[in-house]
């Protein structure tokens, strides 16, 4: 395409998951029958679901419930070294029963758990790997030489396979991928913008929704016969369980969930009473009240030398009951969607879903 000139010719469109609708297929399978289980970087997630790494979502709390119920929690890293990994160990320290069949567990078959990096932060990387069982790379855009470059050296120096992200492009996630070395790369996590949160499409002008950027992944990895071996985690502004089969439709094979989780009594988030109800107090990890911490701040890029725009802003959500709950409500969304389609695992929704806009 033509540099300039031609732009708004045939814009591409981008669109919302409220949106996007998957039509039905041959139903063959039982709702209960299908396999909603995905494996990332060594771990068999029963369900597909990731909770954020960010001060009001993931802490050991939500992190040991969420692992309980199938899914994987990934601590924040808005705080010390330290706190970071005290909160895996509280995780690596629950005692889980025998009986239970849903929880991901590590070689030891203690509970698994993921951890929030900065690329340019090898010191906790180093601290982190062999305490985590998968480390998330987490900043806004991931489609950046300098961060790249900082994930190369703590690939070097650790050893590590890791999820990389975010990414709204198939060109960024090419990039990684050929800069990183596909052997090094367990996921590539996308969205940009999309998150409920976030304010850096209004801010800046630029984003990706999950839904386009999970679409470009998917091509991206297409392109680079790497589909069978690298999942898709799809990233911000899942609201509904329907959107989960929407992402996973796409060609997601994992969602990570804020906001959703947030909710849950067992979030980090703060717990506030407002005329007899009980809320979350839920922000992002570009908002004033979570630069306060300063640890994460190298998720966003500086303006000027040493200064950021808010790129976040705080909710209150009012607590919707537990994680137990939340999964279940999406896990039972997700199998009657795929019982539409004729699913009978991720993958075969992945090659069976004809996703259509709504006009
Ligand atoms: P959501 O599930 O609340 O819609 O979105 C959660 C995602 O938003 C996170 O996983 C992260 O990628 C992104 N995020 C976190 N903080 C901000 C921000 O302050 C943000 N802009 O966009």
């Amino acid at each position: 395409m033509e540099a300039i000139g031609n732009k708004l010719e045939n814009p591409v469109r981008a669109y919302a998951f409220d949106q996007l609708l998957i039509l039905p297929g041959l139903g063959k399978i039982e709702p209960s029958e299908i396999d909603i289980s995905v494996k990332i970087g060594g771990l068999r997630l029963k369900a597909p679901l990731i909770s954020a790494p960010m001060d009001t979502v993931t802490g050991s709390r939500l992190a040991i419930a969420l692992a309980l119920r199938g899914g994987l929690g990934v601590i924040h890293r808005n705080c010390s070294i330290e706190q970071t990994v005290k909160m895996i160990r509280m995780v690596k320290s629950e005692k889980v029963p025998d009986s239970n069949a849903l929880a991901p567990r590590d070689r030891q078959g203690r509970l698994a758990v993921g951890a929030g990096l900065s690329p340019m932060d090898i010191k906790r990387a180093t601290a982190l790997y062999g305490e985590a069982d998968l480390l998330f790379i987490d900043v806004a855009s991931f489609h950046n030489r300098k961060l790249v470059e900082g994930a190369k050296r703590i690939i070097g120096a650790t050893g590590a396979k890791i999820v990389v992200g975010n990414f709204g492009t198939a060109d960024g996630v090419r990039y990684a991928i050929e800069e990183l070395g596909e052997e090094n790369v367990s996921a590539v996590k996308v969205g940009m913008g999309g998150g409920s949160i976030c304010t850096t499409t209004d801010v800046s002008g630029v984003g990706s929704p999950s839904t386009f950027a999970i679409e470009q992944a998917a091509l991206a990895l297409k392109q680079m016969n790497l589909l069978q071996r690298i999942p898709i985690i799809g990233d911000g502004g899942i609201s509904k369980p329907r959107d989960v089969a929407i992402a996973i439709g796409l060609g997601a094979s994992a969602v990570m969930l804020g906001k959703v989780f947030a909710a849950c009594e067992e979030s980090c988030a703060k717990t506030v009473w407002r005329s007899g109800e009980k809320y979350k107090v839920y922000w992002g990890m570009g908002s004033a009240q979570a630069r306060k911490k300063r640890m994460a701040l190298d998720r966003y890029q500086d303006y000027q030398k040493g200064k950021q725009i808010d790129e976040g802003v705080k909710m209150y959500l009012r607590v919707s009951g537990s994680v137990e709950n939340a999964v279940g409500a999406i896990e039972g969304s997700l199998r009657v969607g795929m019982g539409y389609v004729g699913a009978g695992n991720l993958q075969e929704m992945h090659q069976k879903s004809m996703v259509v806009a709504r006009a």
